[in-house]
C-alpha cells in the first residue's frame, strides 16, 4: 500500500554552493528563502505559525475544516490527491476525510524534500485510512515536478501554505505552466495564497513581537555557518519587514549593523558589507482573487473556485486547465 520513490539531488551541496556565491557576489545581495530550513529553521517555522501575529496557518486550516468537502465537490470529486510539500499532512487530512466520506479516496501522492518525514507520514496515513495507496515521491518539487506519476481518475494536485508567494513573476509563471502541463482536463489544482490586507497586519505578521521570526530570518545566516564554513555573526544583523505595495508582496531582508567582512571558507569566498546594506532573504507575495485569475490565465489555467476564511484574510483557490 505503500510506494515511496527517492529522487534526491546528489548535489545539493554544489547546488547550494552556486546559489551562495552568487547571491552574495550579486549587488544587491540576496539568499533564497529555501535555506532557512534546516531543522532549526523548521523548527522556527513552526512556531512562527503558531504566534498570534501569524494567521495565514490558522486561516488557511479553519477553510480546509469547514469547507473540504464543497472543494472536493467543486474538483469533480478525485480518487486522487497529490500534495506538493507535504510534510506531516496535518491540514491534508481534513481533504482526505472529506474523500473518504465521499466513498472516492483512492490514493494520496505527498511529494516533499524529507524522505524521513514522507514515510513517517505514510506510514500513519494507511493506518489511518482503510485500502488508501500512498505513492510518495521524495524530491525538491520545484526541478522535479514532472516526475509526479500519472493516475486513472482525476486528481486534485494541492500545494498549500503560500509558499507560491516566495517566487518573483517569472518564475511562478513557468512553474503554473509546468503545473498546467501536467494536469489531464479533469484534474484541478488547489492553491493557497496569503491575501492583501492592511500593511500594519502584514508588517506584524512578519515582524512578530517575541522575535521569532526575525531569529528564523537570521537563522540562514547559522545555515550559511554550518554548510559553507561562514562565520556570519548573526548579531550584527538585524531583521527588516516591509510590505512593499507597488509589488504588492512582503519583502523580507537582513541588514547589517556594521561595516562588516564575512568569510566563507566552502566558497573560500570574502564578502563586505556595509554598515545599514540590506540583503534580501525572502519575498512572500500577497493576492487578490483579480491578481489570481491573471496570475493564472498567464499560464495556461482557469480559476474555477474560491475559499476564504471567514474573515478573508487567506484563500484556497482551485484551478482546471483553461
Ligand atoms: C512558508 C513561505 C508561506 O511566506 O508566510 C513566514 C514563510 N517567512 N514568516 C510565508 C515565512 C516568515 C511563509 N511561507
Amino acid at each position: 500500500m505503500i510506494a515511496i520513490d527517492v529522487h534526491l539531488d546528489a548535489d545539493a551541496a554544489a547546488t547550494m554552493a552556486r546559489d551562495v556565491r552568487l547571491g552574495l557576489s550579486a549587488y544587491p545581495k540576496e539568499l533564497a528563502p529555501k535555506y532557512f530550513y534546516d531543522e532549526r529553521g523548521s523548527q522556527l517555522f513552526e512556531q512562527i505559525t503558531e504566534l498570534d501575529e501569524y494567521y495565514p496557518t490558522r486561516a488557511e486550516r479553519e477553510i480546509l475544516a469547514h469547507r473540504s468537502a464543497e472543494i472536493l465537490g467543486a474538483a469533480g470529486r478525485p480518487g486522487t490527491l497529490v500534495e506538493l510539500g507535504s510534510g506531516s499532512a496535518a491540514k491534508t487530512r481534513h481533504l482526505l476525510d472529506a474523500m473518504r466520506d465521499q466513498g472516492v479516496l483512492e490514493t494520496y501522492v505527498p511529494v516533499d524534500i524529507s524522505e524521513e518525514i514522507t514515510q513517517r507520514t505514510a506510514a500513519q496515513l494507511v493506518d489511518e485510512y482503510p485500502g488508501l495507496a500512498v505513492r510518495g515521491l521524495v524530491c525538491d518539487f520545484e526541478r522535479d515536478l514532472e516526475r509526479i506519476p500519472a493516475q486513472d481518475g482525476s486528481r486534485l494536485l494541492a500545494f498549500l501554505g503560500g509558499t507560491i508567494g516566495n517566487l518573483y513573476p517569472r518564475p511562478r509563471q513557468e512553474f503554473l505552466e509546468r503545473i498546467a502541463a501536467l494536469l489531464g482536463p479533469a484534474d484541478h489544482l488547489l492553491l493557497g495564497t496569503d491575501l492583501i490586507k492592511e500593511t500594519s497586519r502584514l508588517e506584524d505578521a512578519y515582524d512578530d513581537a517575541a522575535g521569532v521570526t526575525a531569529e528564523f530570518n537570521k537563522n540562514v545566516l547559522a545555515v550559511l555557518n554550518n554548510e559553507l564554513g561562514a562565520d556570519f555573526d548573526l548579531d550584527a544583523f538585524e531583521h527588516v519587514a516591509r510590505y512593499d505595495a507597488e509589488a504588492e508582496r512582503m519583502d523580507i531582508r537582513l541588514r547589517s549593523l556594521a561595516d562588516q567582512e564575512v568569510r566563507l571558507d566552502g566558497l573560500d569566498l570574502e564578502v563586505t558589507f556595509a554598515a545599514g546594506e540590506e540583503m534580501r532573504t525572502e519575498i512572500s507575495t500577497k493576492f487578490t482573487r483579480e491578481r489570481l485569475e491573471s496570475v493564472y490565465a498567464g499560464a495556461g489555467l482557469e480559476l474555477c473556485g474560491w475559499f476564504t476564511d471567514a474573515n478573508g484574510d487567506y484563500a484556497l483557490s482551485l484551478a482546471r486547465p483553461a
